[in-house]
């Protein structure tokens, strides 16, 4: 077990600006480097915080590398990050060096679950068109055939990733009235296939042939980049839609805008990118998609329990301890 130093001389750097109550409350307890001004650190800056620090506290806008973790300190033993996605770190090089990693599982679940049905929504039944209409005060009076979408109700929801975020979007897509569907590493225990009414599909490719609405919700991993290639997204038919609040690299993002703008697919819902914050441009152009920037797990709530779980692990790794939310290489 790594050693950690003494909590009272323990220098955590945050990358980002957090929440208040969290930064002042990191300040209690630790020798605390905050970025008050929130701008993103480059990597000449991230190196010196990972030669200079004891804990890092990186989100998922800092790419925590090979290369940056070569530079790492003797000092750094903690990389806390503030987030539950951890694709933005090496995890295997970290535990080469003796750095554990550690993330925030489970308090963004709720709210990613509801951003991501707010987009099975919006997307087919076209609200993006509905707001910019009345944003561009060009609405001229209600009319039977002006705005059709497509009902929700009784379509088929396959979800990509059953883990607690899939399940948590199944459990809103059965009030919803939509059949569940899902792919995932493991099939799941039969009772919760049953609490959820979920079908499971061994073979995405099957899957995503019989679909209405696709709703991806894996994590990125070297096995899931570009899980739904070219040639996946052509499986799906014509009138499907996509819906994504995961991670950008899961879907070939060329490849879908191609498709969209041809009219091969009827929408996309999406909240994250391959390059965050660059989009293909032709995304910005179509009526049928609707485009959030990286807002799911968006709430003031769910930042303060991210928070709160960052401090917990780094107070258990300071009291010598394992971080309860420890990651291990190859396990997300
Ligand atoms: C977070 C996310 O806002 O936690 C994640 O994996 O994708 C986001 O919802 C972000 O990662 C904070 O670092």
């Amino acid at each position: 077990m790594t050693k950690a130093p003494r909590e009272q001389t323990l220098r955590v750097t945050v990358t980002r600006r957090l929440p208040e109550a969290v930064e002042a409350r990191l300040s209690e307890l630790f020798d605390v480097r905050l970025n008050p001004e929130d701008t993103q650190l480059t990597p000449t800056e991230l190196a010196t915080a990972m030669r200079d620090s004891d804990i890092l506290v990186p989100t998922v806008t800092d790419s925590i590398d090979q290369r940056l973790l070569a530079q790492a300190g003797e000092r750094l033993k903690l990389i806390a990050n503030f987030g539950a996605g951890i694709d933005h770190i090496d995890v295997e090089t970290a535990r080469q060096r003796g750095i554990l990693v550690s993330n925030t599982p489970g308090v963004l679940t709720d709210d990613t679950a509801d951003m991501t049905m707010a987009l099975i929504l919006a997307v087919p039944r076209r609200l993006s068109m509905g707001i910019d209409l009345m944003a561009r005060d060009a609405w001229t009076g209600w009319s039977p055939t002006s705005l059709l979408g497509h009902r929700v109700t009784g379509k088929r929801l396959g979800i990509i990733g059953m883990g607690r975020i899939g399940q948590a979007v199944a459990k809103r897509a059965r009030a919803f009235g939509l059949e569940v569907h899902y792919h995932n590493r493991k099939r799941l225990h039969a009772s919760i296939e049953q609490e959820h009414g979920a079908t499971y599909w061994e073979s995405l490719d099957q899957m995503l042939a019989r679909m209405d609405i696709i709703s991806v919700n894996c994590p990125h991993t070297p096995a899931t980049y570009h899980l739904l290639s070219a040639r996946r997204l052509r499986l799906m038919k014509p009138t499907a839609y996509i819906v994504n609040t995961a991670r950008g690299e899961v879907i070939d993002e060329n490849a879908l805008t191609r498709m969209l703008v041809k009219g091969e697919l009827a929408g996309a819902g999406l909240d994250v990118f391959e390059h965050e914050p660059s989009i293909n441009p032709k995304l910005r152009e179509l009526e049928t998609v609707v485009l959030l920037p990286h807002m799911g797990s968006a709430t003031i709530e769910s930042r303060l329990e991210m928070g709160e779980k960052v401090m917990i692990n780094i107070k258990t790794f300071a009291d010598g301890h394992r971080p309860p939310d420890q990651v291990l290489p190859g396990m997300l």
